[in-house]
């Protein structure tokens, strides 16, 4: 019988087929699988010619060419294709073996493809992987969680195959069970969808206030990117905005229609946060940023009939640039703030042991959000594992005081001058909100108790007693139940 592969793969497209070849280039061999199978031909005689692979054209002769153990990695389209090929697997597996999902999948997927799989035997794991194309080929980002005791016979591949930041540290750790991984990298894609968001919100600024160039813009990211702001997405804004159309001759950005796509994972990550009650803002308002980009023709058409100011600037641009390098900096923070404060509601509620310093470790390198800044997050639950946010962190604290004068300035320059900024001044307001040490929500108790008998706490009454004002002539002494609809 001849050799066999150390893992198996399934589905060769982008993700798939540079993974593996990630994993041959690490040393390990690998039986690969496509449900179209010439794809698989293809690939054994393309890409994959002359390496160590075994190209399968069943599941079952996947499953044979396996060493057991078995490993196998599916790349496939998130949803109901996890499940189908789930279902055609199992009766090629053994108890014992390891599915791994390293698709976007919707966490509450994988907790129940876990539990579902563990009553078989079988033992599964969820893998946020980010990167993209390149990553998967170079060196990803891998979010693993699932069946604890799979990850010591998976741990040498990933960490192989997983970029590195410095010291050689690999960007993959285990993050969790069942649903963990996959969790944190929703997480990782809704903090993706905000940064997106904020840098578009910067480049809108200048461009529209101080009247940038492509060119300029160029300049100013390519700036950016030698300093705090160092990142994975301000490396390629700054390259996005040097590209010539060689058609036109004009920047690709502006022949670029301004309607943006999404696939979810930012509004999964704001449907959680709503679930939880954790107050993270600003990754829901670029999904809402997307989705009024989407409605182009009903803008287009408003914007015949709607006013606003007409942008003007009078002052020191350079300042200004740096003012908004500040702003975005800022917001950017809170962001990771709100991010992190989703991360633990979430682990209570689903009884994960998330390490903080090892997610940002692993965000660290590989994954789009890539960044230098990363590092001083790894830091500050290094110096705190329980820290409760990290505006509280000395560091951030410290950035903020620096910067948020500058990001007051650019939020309030964008609303008079009719630029929208809703990541910007969405954080800004998250950033104001949590430092209060009161808030306004001592009348929307008393409208509540006023309409509906909700009752309210008492400043001047310990917590957890409830009280109800009779608030007109007709109010009655019956008071509602507490509950959260
Ligand atoms: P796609 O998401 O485009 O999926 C294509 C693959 O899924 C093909 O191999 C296709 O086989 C296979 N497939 C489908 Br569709 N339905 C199937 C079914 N019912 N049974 C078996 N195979 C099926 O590929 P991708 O962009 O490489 O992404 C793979 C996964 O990785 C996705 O979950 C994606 O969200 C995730 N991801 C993507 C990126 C990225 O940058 N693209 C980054 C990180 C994670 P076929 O050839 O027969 O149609």
């Amino acid at each position: 019988m001849s050799k066999k592969a150390d893992i198996g793969l399934i589905g060769l497209a982008v993700m798939g087929e540079n993974l593996v070849l990630n994993m041959e280039r690490n040393g390990f061999s690998a039986a690969v699988y496509n449900r179209t199978v010439e794809k698989v031909d293809n690939f054994i005689n393309g890409r994959g010619k002359g390496k160590n692979f075994i190209g399968c054209h069943s599941l079952r002769e996947l499953c044979d060419s396996l060493k057991t153990p078995r490993k196998i990695m599916m790349m496939v389209k998130a949803g109901k294709p996890v499940d189908d090929l789930i279902e055609q697997l199992i009766p090629c597996l053994e108890p014992g073996d390891i599915l791994i999902d390293g698709g976007n999948s919707h966490y509450p997927d994988t907790i129940r493809r876990t539990k579902y799989l563990a009553g078989k035997g079988l033992r599964f794991i969820g893998s946020g992987v980010s990167g993209g194309e390149e990553g998967a080929l170079l060196g990803p980002s891998l979010m693993p969680g699932g069946a604890p005791e799979a990850w010591p016979e998976i741990k040498p591949i990933f960490q192989a195959i997983a970029a590195k930041v410095a010291g050689g540290r690999p960007c993959c750790e285990w993050v969790g069970s069942d649903g963990a991984g996959h969790y944190v990298k929703m997480v990782h894609n809704g903090i993706e969808y905000g940064d997106m968001q904020m840098i578009c919100e910067a480049y809108w600024i200048m461009k529209n206030i101080l009247g940038l160039s492509a060119e300029e813009l160029h300049d100013v990211f390519t700036e950016w990117n030698k300093g705090e702001l160092n990142s994975y997405l301000i490396e390629i804004t700054s390259n996005i905005f040097a590209k010539k159309d060689p058609e036109t001759g004009k920047p690709v950005v502006d022949i670029i229609l301004d309607t943006a796509g999404q696939k979810g994972t930012g509004k999964w990550t704001s449907q959680s946060a709503l679930d939880l009650g954790a107050p993270a803002p600003t990754v829901a308002e670029a999904v809402f940023a997307r989705c009024l980009s989407a409605i182009k023709e009903e803008r287009v058409a408003a914007s015949g009939v709607l006013t606003g100011p007409k942008p003007a600037f009078k002052g020191d641009k350079k300042a200004f640039i740096e003012s908004v390098r500040k702003a975005l900096y800022a917001s950017k923070i809170c962001s990771y703030a709100q991010g992190y404060q989703l991360m633990r509601l979430a682990a209570k509620e689903y009884n994960w042991d998330l390490q903080y310093g090892e997610i940002a470790l692993m965000w660290r390198g590989g994954c789009i959000i890539r960044a230098q800044f990363l590092e001083r997050i790894k830091e500050a639950f290094d110096k705190n594992p329980a820290l409760d946010n990290l505006l509280l962190d000395d560091f951030f604290h410290g950035v903020i005081d620096n910067c948020q004068a500058a990001w007051r300035e650019v939020v309030a320059a964008a609303v008079m001058n009719g630029v929208p900024v809703p990541a910007f001044s969405s954080a800004l307001a998250y950033y104001d909100g949590y430092r209060s040490g009161t808030l306004p929500a001592n009348l929307l108790q008393a409208q509540r108790d006023y309409f509906g008998a909700h009752t309210y706490e008492r400043v001047d009454k310990e917590r957890g007693k409830f009280f109800h004002t009779a608030w007109t002539e007709t109010s009655g002494t019956t008071v509602s139940g507490t509950y959260t609809a």
